[in-house]
């Protein structure tokens, strides 16, 4: 059965269910005095970029559980994407990892993307691991290498990701760096800090004039006592060294417990120098789960610090990248994604009903209970509906993971590709 007849069929059978939510949640906005279409126009334009990393199932060093049907080269990677945005509407491109997407015919990939209605929105570079044959080894570093060969190497590898970008029309480069140390003495601070800046300069040099350098940081792992970019002000200060289309990525999973993130985003909102967002949802370290799943209520937060300051004319930031990157260990990797695109919109959708001028007189008047109450109650608004018919109206399903599971979509996956099927990826 093709994809537009599950949906269909499964839309049919929640319409009448669906028409009682959506005609409660705009009444409700109405009386705020707030258009529920307005509000459902903006969820339809917000789209996230879908990892082509996490099309499969991840694992840990414990162990890797496959449930078959995974992608096995960046064509299938495209088809499940591309099924993913029919599913919802509302994914209309792919993050790529080069070496594990480098395009054997780029102009037929052209092509495929096309026939699915996706982009690439980023490539991202990989000197986290050495490939067959490389010459000369990351294991103490890239970027950051002490010696010059790994240096060039990791550049140049940065440079060919450029190009595999430009022949597929992506304009962003996204940098992670797992260079660090493991213990004390082991690496210079300073001058690690300082080759990493003169390496990224040297790639940013590269770089076509209307692409953007998104750099990401991550305070531990692989290494375990110091990462070479730590964190959001040693980002944001290579991104104020190297150039103005430099901006720092936030990773969700990539801060220390109890961060307040919510915080690091209005800051560099402030600076202008916010790139996007790898959303993924954590508990204690780079857990990699469904975004929104452990702390809603932060991830609300950090919505309504993006919403307030692209509200605000005075903030003069880019643009921003909303990208997944997470990995599935126990749960069908489509449908994890569709459920976290969804816990995205639908958080986003929040952070839209908040009642800014309210909240901003509260602030000023330091009237902290009203404050927060009126972010509690936006919080517990439940907007569901409103994504649905979001989907409903970008020709998608009211439930995205409902759909795909009674289209059997998964087991026509495994005929198709087998039960052992394996993507490349985390
Ligand atoms: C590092 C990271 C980075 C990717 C990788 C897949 O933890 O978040 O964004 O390159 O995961
Ligand atoms: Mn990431």
């Amino acid at each position: 059965m093709l994809t537009t007849d599950i949906i269909q069929k499964h839309n049919e059978t929640l319409a009448a269910d669906h028409q009682f939510k959506l005609a409660y949640i705009s009444e409700l906005l109405s009386r705020k005095g707030i258009d529920p279409q307005e509000i459902i126009d903006k969820i339809k334009a917000f789209q996230v970029a879908i990892p082509s990393w996490a099309l499969g199932t991840g694992g840990t060093r414990f162990g890797r559980f496959p449930n078959g049907g995974e992608p096995r080269n960046l064509e299938e990677k495209i088809e499940d994407v591309g099924l993913i945005h029919q599913l919802n509407g509302s994914s209309d491109s792919i993050s790529l990892h080069i070496p594990w997407d480098i395009p054997s015919d780029a102009q037929a990939i052209k092509q495929l993307l096309k026939a699915h209605h996706l982009t690439i929105d980023s490539v991202n570079s990989n000197t986290f691991q050495d490939q067959k044959d490389q010459p000369y080894s990351y294991k103490f570093g890239s970027l950051s290498h002490t010696k010059k060969d790994s240096q060039n190497l990791a550049i140049e590898h940065n440079i060919a990701c450029i190009e595999y970008g430009k022949q597929l029309d992506s304009k962003v480069l996204t940098v992670w760096l797992a260079d660090g140390s493991n213990f004390p003495g082991q690496q210079h601070f300073r001058k690690a800090y300082q080759r990493t800046a003169d390496s990224l300069a040297t790639i940013y040099e590269a770089m076509p004039s209307d692409w953007t350098m998104l750099i990401e940081y991550k305070p531990y792992e692989p290494f375990f006592y110091s990462m070479v970019i730590p964190d959001w002000g040693t980002s944001y200060s290579l991104c104020q060294q190297i150039g103005k289309n430099a901006q720092v990525l936030v990773d969700l999973g990539h801060h220390l417990p109890n961060t307040n993130i919510e915080q690091i985003v209005g800051r560099l909102m402030h600076f202008g120098r916010l790139g996007g967002f790898h959303f993924n949802g954590s508990m204690y370290g780079d857990d990699d789960l469904t975004t929104g799943s452990i702390k809603p209520y932060q991830f609300f937060l950090i919505f309504n610090e993006l919403v307030d300051g692209m509200q605000d004319e005075a903030v003069k930031n880019p643009p921003l990248a909303w990208m997944i990157d997470a990995s599935h260990n126990t749960k069908d990797p489509i449908e994890d994604l569709l459920q976290s695109v969804n816990a995205i919109l639908a958080t986003y959708a929040k952070a839209l009903l908040v009642d800014r001028e309210a909240l901003a007189d509260a602030q000023e008047n330091n009237d902290v209970l009203h404050a927060e109450e009126i972010l509690r109650d936006t919080f517990f608004t439940d907007v569901r509906a409103l994504v649905s018919e979001a989907s409903r109206q970008l020709g998608g399903a009211l439930d995205p993971v409902g759909a795909f599971r009674n289209g059997k979509i998964r087991e026509g996956l495994i005929s198709k590709r087998g039960k052992f099927s394996v993507a490349t990826g985390l």
